[in-house]
């Protein structure tokens, strides 16, 4: 169990409703033929289905949801398994510095792995104790409490590592490569 909520970032706004805000329609994603794809950089491709991604250890964690659009949402325990475990499945490339994160609709955000490996950082199934629902992101998502919330992709699908820096959706729509809230990284400059 960790622990990464704190302080309001500046510029922020707590709600007490949680929004649902992504681009194109909600997917209906079937389990038996979801896979979770591990590919890039790594000595082997590996594609998780949803029985071995349950069966990984579990992880939990309580955050705040910080929107750039100013919104946050504070308090949200998650339960899933840890970013670094589904790491640990492949051995990633010493050159690789860098992932794509992909999800349903051609959603997909940049991150490097540093930030990959903090904590916090997980695919999601659950929420406040119940499975995630279709528009957070149902039946998993990608969870980076220290970075805007545009970062915690919903539906995802698979994991690129790369050795150079690729924009994603919405870096590639102007938003900053990094998205620190506590500095406002919101947009590129
Ligand atoms: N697949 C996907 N994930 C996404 C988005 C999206 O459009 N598609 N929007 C992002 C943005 S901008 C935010 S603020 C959060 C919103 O998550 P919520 O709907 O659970 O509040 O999802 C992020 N993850
Ligand atoms: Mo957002």
């Amino acid at each position: 169990m960790s622990k990464t909520r704190g302080a309001l970032p500046p510029g922020q706004v707590q709600t007490n409703k949680f929004p649902a805000i992504h681009t194109g329609p909600i997917p209906t994603v079937d389990l038996h033929s979801w896979r979770f794809r591990i590919f890039g950089m790594v000595d082997q491709e590996k594609s998780l289905t949803w029985d071995e991604l349950i069966q990984l250890p579990r992880y939990d964690t309580t955050s705040d949801a910080h929107c750039v659009t100013t919104w946050t949402y504070a308090d949200n325990h998650w339960e899933g398994v840890a970013f670094h475990t589904v790491m640990s499945i492949v051995d990633v490339l010493p050159e690789a510095n860098f992932a794509l994160v992909h999800a349903e609709n051609g959603y997909s955000v940049s991150l490097n792995i540093d930030d990959l490996l903090r904590e916090g950082v997980m695919l999601a199934f659950k929420h406040n104790g119940e499975t995630l629902s279709p528009e957070h992101g149902f039946p998993v998502r990608l969870i980076v409490p220290h970075l805007y919330f545009w970062k915690s992709a919903k539906w995802v699908t698979g994991v690129e590592f790369l050795a150079e820096y690729k924009p994603g959706f919405w870096e590639q729509r102007g938003y900053h490569p990094h998205g620190d809230p506590w500095s406002q990284q919101r947009y590129r400059e």
